[in-house]
């Protein structure tokens, strides 16, 4: 069998790599597909693989009038999400995966998915996509090659990444490419895992049709397994949008920024100014992921690995985003957002009238005012990033982009103010690695929980928490030129539950003063936390519909909220143990000393 398979496959391949086609052949033999089908990432393959999707069911036709090149993908209901109790890190040494992480021993998960995929593409087919996370030809480039038996993930990777036929020529005979195996078995929540292999640069997927869980190149290569290859050649995969700023004469400032899943990446990413900013720019190099490494002129320069967003919908519209509106408006898949009856979709949030009927994320009748909602508060958008309106002209350059400032933003509805400025590198890693966040939906379980989510990563640290914090504060030593580190928060409230400062377009007034500090341009005034804005010199509040005392609100630091979040803050550092960075301790004790005591 094994012999028939690896001649079967060698046969068909575009390539003659031979460790590429000994590990394909030996994942056949395993899981058995019934065809192997290399993809080569072009329009024919496309057009033949959606009209296949569109004849089995996995997409449906949206109105081509409407919303040209356009499906619809209903997902399994169970499968909604990424499943953060079913994602394992599997380390030969519990301890290397931390206490953050699930953790499985390798031979372990090897043999117990081994049983799941064994025979599991029987009937099926299974594609193979080579894909690279980067423009092809960078420095900060990584090969993986998925074996899938969904057509689905092939459209999305599509789109998501870099795909086909140019990544095999570049990978050549090399050994050197993240091995990706998935299936979507039967989805049954039971036989689900997610399981990361570090040190064989390897992941399987089985028992999931849901992004982040499946399509590799994202959360599996680019964070967790990136992680780990950062911290071993020096470098940084983080959970970070990156934009760049241009002001009225023309200087850049590029910033990268971290934020939990579903709480407004895509949407700083595409900002537009409020109209009292004219002539200034924000334009997109990354919405979600961002590798970073120190250039040959001693800053820390950043790509974006992928190609396309994978984006939440609902409450996007054309106030919230309108570059995303624009983004969306064609060849995009659709998932688990509801249907009109003419053909387009429909979700929580979108611009206009609610319809009278609609068709439901399940594919049920709903009428308005049901009481379910119409689209799952977690469908999603895949779309091109050369269909965003303000895409950077640096998003595909191989040497990235230079960052002058790294904010940190969780969702928190108290304690945390608007904005401030870090006193430090080591002060600014504090700040991300003391991150809250209330939880969204991007994550299955309890919605509006607060929980610690150092610098966004915590479901996407690839190795032991504590290790990944003291490789941020060692990366110190290799930028010369460090950028300013800052830490925002959009999302505070009022005692009603009302939030204090108006978000979207007017994150532009933050974004100016952050721009301001790294060529230092403004003045400051210090608190117990970090630099804020000053009353006079400050944030430019200009046309800002907004009360002072909301303002005032939304920038204050109340000492007693402050020592809750220390002690909460101490729980989350005693998980880590022995492997607590004693800078990041230092830090504590320091802060605690200013509150005194
Ligand atoms: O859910 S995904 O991991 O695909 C996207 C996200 O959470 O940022
Ligand atoms: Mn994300």
């Amino acid at each position: 069998m094994a012999t028939t398979q690896a001649a079967a496959v060698a046969q068909n391949a575009p390539t003659k790599n031979p460790t590429l086609l000994a590990w394909v052949a030996k994942m056949a033999a395993m899981t058995q597909p019934d065809r192997i089908v290399w993809c080569d990432g072009s329009e024919a393959e496309k057009k033949r693989m959606t009209e296949e999707a569109v004849k089995d069911g996995t997409l449906i036709p949206l109105n081509q009038e409407k919303r040209p090149g356009c499906y619809l993908h209903r997902s399994n209901p169970n499968d909604v999400a990424r499943v953060e109790h079913l994602t394992f890190i599997c380390t030969p040494n519990k301890t290397d995966a931390g206490p953050t992480n699930n953790w499985m021993e390798p031979d372990e998960a090897y043999t117990k998915l081994g049983q799941l995929f064994e025979g599991c593409m029987k009937g099926r087919t299974m594609y193979v996509v080579p894909y690279a996370m980067g423009p092809l030809g960078s420095p900060f480039t990584k090969i993986g090659v998925e074996l899938t038996d969904s057509n689905y993930v092939v459209l999305n990777m599509r789109i998501m990444t870099r795909m086909g036929k140019a990544v095999l020529d570049l990978l050549g005979d090399s050994d050197d490419f993240n091995r990706g195996l998935h299936s979507t078995g039967d989805v049954n929540p039971d036989r689900r895992y997610i399981c990361h292999f570090p040190q064989d640069n390897t992941i399987w997927s089985f028992g999931s049709g849901y992004g982040g869980n499946v399509l590799l190149g994202k959360k599996c290569l680019a964070l967790r397994i990136g992680s780990y290859l950062g911290r071993e050649e020096g470098w940084l995969a983080e959970h970070m949008l990156i934009l760049g700023v241009t002001s009225p004469q023309g200087e850049t400032t590029y910033v990268a920024a971290a934020f939990p899943s579903a709480c407004g990446k895509t949407n700083f990413a595409m900002l537009i100014p409020p109209k009292e900013y004219k002539g200034w720019k924000i334009e997109t190099v990354g919405d979600d992921i961002a590798w970073m490494r120190p250039g040959p002129d001693g800053r820390l320069y950043a790509i974006n690995p992928e190609a396309g967003y994978f984006g939440v919908v609902p409450g996007t519209n054309y106030k919230t985003n309108p570059n995303a509106m624009e983004t969306i408006a064609k060849d995009t898949l659709f998932t688990n957002v509801a249907l009109t009856p003419d053909g387009d979709v429909w979700w929580e949030g979108k611009d206009g009238e609610v319809p009278e009927e609609l068709t439901d994320w399940q594919g049920r009748p709903w009428k308005k005012g049901s009481a379910e909602k119409a689209a799952h508060p977690n469908s999603r958008f895949t779309a091109p990033m050369t269909n965003n309106p303000v895409l950077s002209g640096k998003s595909n350059d191989p040497m990235g982009v230079p960052i002058s400032a790294i904010i940190f933003g969780g969702r928190r509805s108290n304690t945390v103010p608007l904005v401030l400025q870090a006193f430090n590198w080591t002060h600014g890693v504090f700040l991300g690695a003391t991150m809250g966040s209330e939880t969204t939906a991007a994550a299955t379980g309890k919605v509006g929980v607060v929980r610690r989510d150092p610098m966004a990563m915590l479901p996407f640290c690839g190795y032991h928490m504590g290790d990944y914090l003291q490789h941020w504060l060692d990366m110190q030593k290799s930028i010369p030129q460090l950028p300013k580190i800052f830490q925002v928060n959009w999302f505070r409230q009022d005692k009603n539950g009302k939030f204090l400062w108006p978000g979207y377009g007017d994150n532009m007034r933050v974004l100016e003063w952050i721009v301001n500090r790294v060529h230092g341009r403004v003045p400051t005034q210090e608190t117990l936390l970090g630099w804020v804005p000053r009353q006079d010199q400050g944030l430019n509040l200009q046309g800002l519909d907004v009360a002072p005392e909301s303002i005032s609100e939304a920038t204050s630091i109340k000492e007693d909220e402050w020592k809750t979040e220390l002690k909460s803050q101490e729980v989350f550092f005693e998980q880590l143990g022995t492997k607590a960075p004693e800078a990041l301790m230092l830090q504590r004790k320091l802060l605690m000393s200013r509150l005194g005591g």
